[in-house]
């Protein structure tokens, strides 16, 4: 992975990255569409996030995943996450030091466009190689010029290793008029070992514009591999592509009015 930040003692006990490190994280961002963020946020809250996740989604009966949530590959679901504790939590989907990064790429008037996770299952095959969203205009010359419009922060609540299987991300895919065609050659003929693969540990992030080319990695661990993932984007964006059948936020009954005043902007399209 060429597009690495390792976040500093000092910064993870601020949770705030100082601003040389963010704007290194940015350009490294704009320039490669993808960023590994280490260290990023305390292991111990993603430890309670895994026991909670662990409890409301893995252990649901495969029947059931299948009727309430979206399928994306073999094995793997696209699971809307229910904002209730402990995900209902501003050190979440407001970091600290995520936040500011993230407003740094997108403005400050970005908004998340939706919350959830993926599973994927001991045994599950690579994913098809994919954009996040097909591309917004018709000319790939614009779409590699555009400033990035939505990207996603993934937490992963295990450690992700070469068993559990990353998500293999072809870095700079987002900036090139081609990338549409690099996208049709990789579905006809996947080249996994060519994509970088961050291997976060619980704790770190790692952020992906929505234009860039990405698929998820088969897991071949005994155990289940959930990823959180937060997409922030400019406002006027609405992802009707993944979200035709899910919600794309679910806030579970009274939560909404726990979201402090200062975030409620972050909602504005939910
Ligand atoms: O499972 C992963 O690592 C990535 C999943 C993904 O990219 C998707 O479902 O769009």
């Amino acid at each position: 992975m060429n597009s690495i930040i390792d976040v500093s003692t000092p910064e993870q006990h601020a949770q705030q990255l100082l601003e040389n490190t963010r704007e290194q994280a940015k350009d490294l961002f704009l320039e490669h569409g993808a960023l590994w963020l280490k260290n990023a946020i305390p292991p111990s809250f993603i430890h309670e996030l895994a026991q909670a996740y662990q409890q409301k989604y893995t252990e649901q009966p495969l029947k059931k995943l299948k009727k309430k949530h979206a399928v994306v590959g073999d094995q793997r679901f696209m699971i809307s996450i229910k904002l209730e504790p402990p995900f209902n939590d501003p050190c979440l989907y407001a970091n600290s030091l995520l936040l500011p990064l993230v407003q740094s790429i997108l403005g400050n008037q970005c908004v998340i466009s939706s919350f959830g996770s993926v599973l994927s299952f001991p045994g599950a095959q690579h994913q098809p190689i994919h954009f996040d969203h097909p591309p917004l205009f018709e000319s790939p010359e614009a779409c590699a010029k555009a400033p990035p419009y939505a990207l996603t922060v993934v937490i992963p609540l295990v450690d992700i290793t070469h068993e559990t299987g990353s998500t293999a991300i072809w870095e700079g895919s987002h900036r090139r008029a081609t990338a549409r065609q690099e996208l049709q050659a990789l579905s006809e003929d996947p080249q996994w070992p060519q994509a970088s693969t961050p291997l976060p540990r619980r704790g770190d992030a790692y952020l992906m514009d929505y234009r860039v080319i990405h698929g998820g990695m088969a897991n071949d661990a005994n155990y289940a591999r959930p990823i959180l993932y937060l997409v922030y984007s400019r406002p006027w964006f609405q992802d009707t592509f993944n979200f035709n059948d899910q919600k794309p936020v679910r806030f579970a009954s009274g939560e909404r009015k726990k979201i402090p005043k200062k975030f409620r902007h972050l909602f504005a399209n939910h």
